[in-house]
């Protein structure tokens, strides 16, 4: 058993990002750096890039990137975790701060303080690399994915200073058909409806993601509502991309806090 395979965190390629995270943002988990641009994957994650379409170089920058997963294959009673990295350059003192909260869209404004250090089993990994600066991940066991269910449509979002600037990133939980699913940037502006807790063998897989493009078209009562302009089946792992996603095209999607820090 490898480092990290008992408490759902394996890393099987080693690049620092979980399996199950690189299901959620849709990276390779055999390929540290999916695009095979010289830009490994938990570099292009943490800095909201472009992890599967070749990219320039990422400035040498302090940034945060939070991440909801589901449970792990097999373990459906595994928690919902939130995780959060961090990558930050001149040493751990450049880390001054970061809280989190929850945010729903039935009490607008309101931010619900989720104190992460003070759950269960919370847990800290680092990484110090020759060039790639000072990589931190905490991972935090939530709730079941049933209880998480009951909260949404809802946004989870992250603050940090960092070497004296503030730095924000979120996630957001909508259900998709009755599936739990987290909102992921696909690059060129383009989101995917991402399942988590579905980790499984048992999905037909073809290789495909369904990626959308948004359009605002205004504010709703769970937030900003989006009409999917067009949808298109595109490579990412083994997803399944089914005859739906064409469909999709005209549909509205309500994104609680909308797009912004993703
Ligand atoms: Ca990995
Ligand atoms: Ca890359």
């Amino acid at each position: 058993m490898q480092a990290g395979e008992e408490d759902g965190l394996a890393d099987t390629d080693g690049d620092f990002l979980p399996d199950i995270v690189e299901w959620a943002v849709l990276t390779d988990p055999l390929s540290p750096d999916t695009d095979d641009d010289g830009i490994g994957d938990f570099v292009e994650v943490v800095q909201h890039g472009t992890p599967r379409h070749p990219g320039l170089g990422t400035a040498h920058d302090h940034e945060l990137r939070a991440v909801m997963t589901g449970p792990a294959p097999g373990q459906s009673n595994d928690p919902a975790m939130l995780h959060l990295f961090f990558r930050f350059f001149g040493g751990v003192s450049q880390l001054q701060s970061f809280r989190t909260w929850l945010e729903l869209p039935a009490y607008p404004g309101v931010q619900v303080p989720l104190d992460v250090l003070s759950f269960a089993n919370v847990q800290l990994r680092q990484r110090l690399t020759t060039n790639d600066g000072h990589w931190l991940h905490v991972a935090v066991p939530m709730v079941s994915e049933q209880v998480l269910r009951s909260f949404l449509p809802c946004s989870i979002r992250a603050e940090a200073t960092i070497g004296g600037t503030v730095t924000q990133a979120g996630v957001r939980l909508l259900d998709a058909k009755g599936v739990t699913s987290t909102l992921t940037p696909f690059g060129d502006g383009r989101f995917v409806l991402q399942s988590i807790g579905r980790l499984t063998a048992v999905l037909p897989v073809s290789n495909k993601v369904c990626v959308f493009t948004l359009e605002a078209v205004g504010q709703g009562q769970g937030g900003t509502l989006y009409q999917i302009v067009a949808a298109k089946c595109e490579d990412a792992n083994d997803l399944e991309c089914g005859p739906s996603c064409r469909g999709s095209v005209g549909e509205f999607i309500t994104v609680p806090g909308g797009l912004q820090n993703l």
